[in-house]
């Protein structure tokens, strides 16, 4: 597939568009940007990413979007800040491009986004068969950390069904195992869903609070302050737990409590519920705009600490 002339954020793409665009990258950058796979799924696609290096020994920000299928606008938006990494002329964004390693992974459950696009528009999960009628099991629950604790479903057909064990999915195994090969450099863990506009960090296991509690909360409410700024649309800050719901298996818990990564934060992007998870492609640019300034934020405050 070759990428589409006006690959824009003006629409919602396919998996072969967005993995055809990310190749683009790789050869209009040469240098900069390197293809990378974070992983394999059920169905066999590989979970590609790409790499944004322009030096050696800066430390790494993985970028995670669409782990829930039906959630788009995480792929879209994490499209729109790897483009914009490349291309922008704000000095600041320039910066933060040249300061850190970046691996983006735009479609970490490819299988089911495929699914989205030809099958069923609301599908959340992996697609994986097991002696269950139902499919597949939720890779945001699968992570094995605290695994099945809190906010998740010994159920195949729920919709927040843990797996038969941890790391049960080969998405969420072979992606942890990407990660684990990067976590001596990884200072940043930046991952978005969909909906509910907020923006939250470690934990969803458990109410105890994250070590550096004192510092991702502060710095979440600067964040949401400069996401604000760009539309009005506004964002509630915290916890995992006390943010949203009690949840465990959760990628960003896996990465926070194992790998050790003190920047961990996950949005739940646009919108409050209008939408809900069919955003129009219309709000894609000033969702995935004002989602950059507040990364920058983060972004910002990392490298100077
Ligand atoms: N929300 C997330 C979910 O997996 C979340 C919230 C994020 C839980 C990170 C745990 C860790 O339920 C949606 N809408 O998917
Ligand atoms: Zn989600």
């Amino acid at each position: 597939v070759r990428p589409r002339a006006d690959f824009g954020w003006t629409d919602y793409y396919t998996l072969d568009e967005i993995y055809a665009w990310l190749d683009s990258l790789v050869e209009k950058y040469p240098g900069v940007v390197t293809p990378i796979v974070g992983g394999e799924s059920y169905e066999g696609r590989q979970i590609r990413g790409v790499k944004v290096s322009y030096k050696t020994g800066n430390p790494g920000v993985a970028l995670e979007g669409g782990i829930h299928a039906r959630e788009w606008i995480s792929s879209a938006t994490a499209t729109y800040i790897l483009n914009k990494l490349l291309t922008s002329e704000d000095p600041v964004i320039k910066d933060l491009a040249q300061s850190f390693d970046y691996y983006v992974f735009p479609v970490t459950n490819p299988d089911g986004y495929v699914y989205t696009h030809t099958t069923d528009r609301t599908w959340r999960k992996t697609r994986s068969q097991s002696n269950s009628a139902c499919y597949g099991a939720d890779p945001n629950r699968n992570w094995d950390f605290h695994w099945m604790e809190a906010g998740a479903s010994s159920s195949p057909c729920s919709d927040s069904y843990a797996g038969a064990s941890p790391f049960s999915e080969i998405e969420t195994r072979t992606l942890a195992n990407y990660l684990r090969s990067i976590s001596d450099t990884l200072l940043v863990y930046l991952d978005f869903h969909s909906y509910s506009q907020l923006l939250m960090f470690p934990y969803g296991h458990s109410q105890d609070h994250v070590s550096n509690y004192d510092v991702l909360y502060p710095l979440g409410l600067e964040a949401a302050a400069a996401l604000a700024k760009n539309n009005g649309t506004r964002y509630e800050v915290g916890s995992i737990y006390d943010a949203i719901y009690p949840a465990s298996g959760g990628s960003i818990d896996w990465v926070r409590g194992v790998l050790d990564t003190p920047y961990s934060y996950v949005w739940e992007l646009r919108d409050t519920g209008r939408y809900g998870f069919l955003l129009p492609a219309s709000q894609i640019i000033d969702t995935a705009e004002e989602t950059l300034s507040s990364a920058v934020v983060i972004l910002s405050h990392a490298k100077s600490n």
